[in-house]
């Protein structure tokens, strides 16, 4: 069968379908993907109220992208006590936030009590704020530095109150890449295992892919089919999320940007690829608001949320450090042809805005 008529019949898509998909011109390639996405939301655009907390960017490893962790690039080293944690929460509820997405780095002095301490104080000041907490990366770290299994160190992040986990520190699942780019943290394997065992909790979690620095297109859908094949078994992603590589003040040089374009294919082909995670995330930090409002037609329903503060992206380069104010995130989304629904952290409806 060929691509147009796998497409037509909805039919799974294969590895070689998904290279073939990056070949198809963009209006053909995204009108597949918005047919998709419409089945499933219509002009419904899902954002959250959250605000974005980066506790430490102090970190063992030294991932070659990575601007935010303190190093020669940028020698501020920090780490917020749970006071200032909490208190920067106090001011964040009067926003109405509805999450708190908590990444950290791979800290060795901060100890196991620092990071698990503040989520049950969280926890108990604002029993129903979800906490979308710790990347696969981090619980690596602190199983592996506190001598726990996965399992063990899961159940204590539950206890002490974390709701869901964030989709980082996946970056590109091919091991030769990932060597090239962050050796020494969490390994592809691992990262799969850690969510399949959050999944097996009755959990959920969302899954990202850092893409346009040295990766190909194969190694885009390789990622994208090992979260497929895992999404298949455990069936706990919620949403897909793209990063745009951002190559601003680190240690990985990359020669040229992606043309929208094919960040744009990315987003299209995610949408087809994984036709069992519900939601494409354009992360308007990486992306940039415009594009990120243009990706809607290209299989995207989700932008994320208005932030407020932002670390990690926007050490990059990225203009993602003061968030977006809700009444301009609102329009953007209006004026752009959709309908701006508040979600919370698993996707139930809050508020639809459709006037
Ligand atoms: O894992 C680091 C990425 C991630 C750069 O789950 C970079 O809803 C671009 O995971 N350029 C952390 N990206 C952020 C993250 C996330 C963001 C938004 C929503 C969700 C979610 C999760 O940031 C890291 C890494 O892949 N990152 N450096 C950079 N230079």
């Amino acid at each position: 069968m060929n691509l147009i008529d796998k497409l037509e019949s909805k039919e799974r898509l294969s590895y070689e379908d998904g290279l073939a998909l990056y070949e198809l011109d963009l209006f053909t390639l995204g009108k597949y993907a918005n047919e998709r996405r419409k089945a499933l939301y219509g002009k419904k655009a899902f954002f959250n109220i959250n605000r974005h907390i980066n506790p430490t960017n102090i970190c063992k490893d030294i991932c070659k992208f990575c601007a935010f962790s303190a190093n020669r690039k940028n020698p501020n080293p920090y780490t917020l006590s749970h006071e200032e944690i909490i208190e920067v929460l106090d001011t964040s509820i009067t926003h109405n936030i509805t999450e708190v997405h908590i990444v950290s780095a791979h800290n060795p002095d901060a100890g196991l009590e620092w990071y698990l301490g503040m989520f049950s104080k969280i926890r108990a000041k604002y029993p129903n704020l979800h906490i979308k907490a710790l990347t696969a990366a981090e619980i690596n770290f602190l199983a592996t530095t506190y001598n726990m299994s996965f399992e063990t160190m899961i159940d204590r992040m539950i206890e002490a109150g974390v709701d869901s986990l964030p989709g980082g520190g996946a970056e590109i699942f091919d091991e030769k890449v990932r060597e090239y780019i962050c050796k020494g943290k969490v390994n592809s394997k691992e990262w799969l295992e850690i969510h399949k065992i959050w999944h097996s909790r009755g959990k959920q979690s969302n899954a990202t892919m850092l893409f346009g620095h040295v990766e190909d297109r194969g190694h885009r859908i390789d990622h994208m089919l090992r979260l497929r094949d895992l999404q298949d078994e455990s069936g706990g992603f919620n949403a897909f999320i793209p990063l745009v590589y951002q190559r601003d003040n680190n240690y990985l040089r990359v020669e040229k940007f992606l043309s929208p374009i094919e960040i744009l294919k990315t987003y299209a082909i995610s949408r087809l690829m994984l036709d069992n995670i519900p939601h494409i995330k354009a992360y308007w930090a990486t992306s940039t608001i415009n594009l990120a409002l243009i990706a809607q037609e290209f299989g995207a329903d989700d932008l994320d949320g208005t932030i407020e503060k932002e670390s990690i992206q926007s050490a990059a380069g990225a203009a993602s450090s003061h968030g977006l104010d809700l009444n301009t995130f609102l329009e953007l989304i209006q004026t752009s042809g959709f309908i701006p629904v508040e979600r919370d952290s698993l996707y139930h409806e809050l508020k639809v805005y459709d006037q």
